[in-house]
């Protein structure tokens, strides 16, 4: 039997001491995604009980230049807190991260909740705004290394967000241009369409998990609809930026000495 309690024990403390671990697979090589995302679930339970809030569902492995970078081909979901928001051109601490790395997503603000198997239209009608998103993924593994299994237990990577300027949801976002630049130089190029096909269908397949997970999305909720490229490693000093066609700028700063 797996100690969830222990494992999930073991992943947070991780981030809060930003050290990396073995993977749990190494140790645990019969561990399920059943049991990982339980364990997921009591980690961030641990943070409920330090104080911490659920915002939201962040989705991963929606594009295929993810799922090739990270040699994983499941989408994967984990859970968002009030702790790892970040504001829209602030700074977060390097201290906080282990190897971070960045990714050029779109977010989503629901007006509705939302479960299980609904239409895009219905997921979109749910929807109160739009938003161009940037997700720093921390891998608690030593070397950003993971199974299907290793990741969903460590909350998909986690670690923090920061959402630009929110904007409604007529907005097509089928097909949206996005460059991801650090230092002002450019870095990736995408297109929202890369999130399967269209964000649209993210929503949709969050709306799907949530359900055979036992829970909705709940109004006021943020979801990150996943990367549309494949993620970029940073360092402390560096600033990123996203910009997504007819939609705000984004930025974010790895605050603290270069490293
Ligand atoms: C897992 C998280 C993937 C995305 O947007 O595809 C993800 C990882 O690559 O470490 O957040
Ligand atoms: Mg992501």
């Amino acid at each position: 039997m797996t100690d969830i309690a222990a494992l999930a024990a073991t992943l947070d403390d991780a981030a809060v001491r930003s050290a990396a671990i073995a993977q749990l697979s190494t140790d645990h090589p019969a561990l399920g995604v059943a049991d990982a995302y339980r364990i997921a679930r009591a980690a961030i339970d641990r943070r409920i009980a330090r104080g911490e809030r659920i915002v939201g569902m962040k989705m991963g492995f929606t594009s295929r230049a993810k799922m090739a970078q990270m040699g994983v081909d499941d989408l994967i979901w984990g859970w968002l807190t009030d702790a790892m928001m970040l504001a829209d051109g602030g700074d977060a601490p390097a201290t906080r991260f282990i190897h971070p790395r960045i990714e050029p997503e779109l977010a989503v603000r629901l007006k509705a909740p939302l479960v299980g198997q609904v239409t895009a239209l219905e997921a979109w009608a749910a929807v109160e705004a739009v938003a161009p998103a940037l997700e720093i993924i921390d891998s608690r593994y030593r070397d950003f290394r993971f199974s299907l299994a290793d990741v969903v237990a460590d909350n998909a990577s986690s670690s923090a967000f920061v959402v630009g300027g929110w904007q409604r949801p007529d907005l097509d976002v089928a097909n949206l241009g996005m460059v991801m630049s650090i230092d002002g130089a450019p870095v990736q190029f995408g297109s929202s369409a890369a999130i399967l096909g269209h964000p649209q269908r993210s929503l949709v397949a969050a709306a799907r998990l949530a359900g055979e997970a036992g829970f909705a999305l709940e109004a006021g909720w943020t979801v990150l609809l996943g990367s549309a490229t494949p993620a970029e490693a940073i360092r402390a000093g560096s600033r990123v930026r996203l910009e997504t066609q007819g939609m705000a700028t984004v930025d974010i700063a790895l605050g603290g000495a270069a490293a």
